[in-house]
């Protein structure tokens, strides 16, 4: 019997969407990840080839006519899974049932802006979507944040959406650790598929902390330490760090354009492990709601190794710390307390 379709809200939808005076004002540092996204959940990419899905768009009042072309596309495209398609600038229409919210629309940081003026539009935008999605979202709605200040964004949404579990508010630090995967591979040139158990620590930032002391490499002989294999701990410890930290400022200068493509394969990535579940003897990395685990404040959304199984995620428990990474952990933690409490003077 057919699967009942599934809801699911994209913000920030209709992406790369602006006047020709805002696209220069913006210095086409402008990605599209809503663009990308909405062909790889419509084509089954985030939930399976046998779940229909109905797409929710929001979009703000300037990008209406881009998002209107967005959803003509979708028609086109003739998508069997795709069931329905929602396309507003209300965000209680947007958020009307809605069994996942993937939150990609934000305000972005413009030349000459300070902190805490980005800090400021972003918090207002939480605040009103997590209000939006606590009153019309379907009850176990699963959040993902993308927008950045991804984390701090998630932490707005979770204060001013009681009701939302805890459990339920994510933020994306998958693509961090899909970046951290890709290094791995291409360093020891092995199939990525072979490499797993890297983990992003804290905040998707550049203070993020990459670390490759639990990850394994899948050979013909059984599972080998990526430490062991790489033999460079002086690599691991700074290049390989410092490029997965500033991979998206890498992106930007070759592109001219942010990472889209591989943030919206991320986000499909995130949400089916969530919602699917990892495989056994995996974990991936997902910012949550911190419950003290590792030494870090709880009240934060940090980025954790987690598993995934029956539509739930649990930290990893239990890894061992050493010394080097103690520091790089906390130095993130001690950001995104930071971050929180700049956000909150930003309330209003
Ligand atoms: P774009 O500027 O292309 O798209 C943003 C979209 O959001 C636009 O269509 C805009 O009209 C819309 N928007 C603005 N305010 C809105 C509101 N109040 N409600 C609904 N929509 C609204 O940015 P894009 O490159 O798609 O990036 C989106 C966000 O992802 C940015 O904040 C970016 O910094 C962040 N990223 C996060 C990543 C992560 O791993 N967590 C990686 C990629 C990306 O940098």
């Amino acid at each position: 019997m057919a699967k009942d379709p599934i809801r699911i809200l994209v913000t920030g939808a209709a992406g790369n969407s602006f006047s020709l005076i805002t696209l220069i004002s913006y210095f086409l540092l402008i990605g599209q990840i809503g663009y990308a996204l909405v062909p790889m959940i419509a084509r089954g990419v985030m939930l399976g080839p046998d779940q229909p899905v109905i797409l929710h768009m929001l979009d703000i009042e300037p990008a209406m006519e881009a998002l209107n072309g967005v959803k003509m596309e979708l028609i086109d495209a003739a998508f069997p899974l795709l069931k329905g398609v929602v396309a507003t600038t209300d965000a209680v229409e947007a958020c009307k049932d809605v069994d996942i919210a993937i939150m990609v629309g934000g305000f972005p940081r413009k030349e000459g802006m300070e902190r805490k003026d980005v800090m400021s539009k972003n918090v207002s935008i939480y605040k009103a979507q997590a209000s939006a999605l606590e009153k019309h979202a379907a009850p176990n709605c699963k959040v993902l944040v993308v927008a950045n200040p991804a984390n701090t964004n998630a932490l707005i949404l979770k204060e001013f959406a009681p009701s939302i579990p805890e459990k339920n508010i994510s933020c994306l630090t998958r693509l961090d650790h899909n970046r951290a995967l890709g290094q791995i591979s291409e360093r020891l040139n092995v199939d990525v598929s072979y490499v797993k158990n890297v983990i992003i620590w804290g905040n998707h930032s550049s203070t993020q902390y990459p670390d490759v002391n639990h990850a394994t490499v899948i050979t013909g002989s059984g599972e080998k330490s990526v430490k062991e294999l790489v033999a460079d701990d002086q690599w691991l410890k700074t290049e390989f760090i410092t490029t997965v930290q500033q991979r998206g400022a890498a992106i930007i200068k070759a592109r001219k354009l942010s990472s889209a493509l591989s943030a919206a394969s991320a986000a499909c990535d995130h949400i089916r492990d969530w919602v699917l579940g990892t495989p056994k003897g995996t974990w991936v990395s997902m910012g949550v709601y911190s419950d003290g685990s590792y030494g870090i404040p709880s009240g934060l959304i940090y980025s954790f190794p987690v598993t995934c199984e029956k539509g739930e995620w649990s930290i990893v428990k239990g890894l061992k710390i050493d010394e080097f990474s103690r520091e790089k952990m906390d130095a993130t933690a001690n950001e995104l307390i930071e971050e929180k409490s700049l956000a909150h003077s930003c309330v209003n």
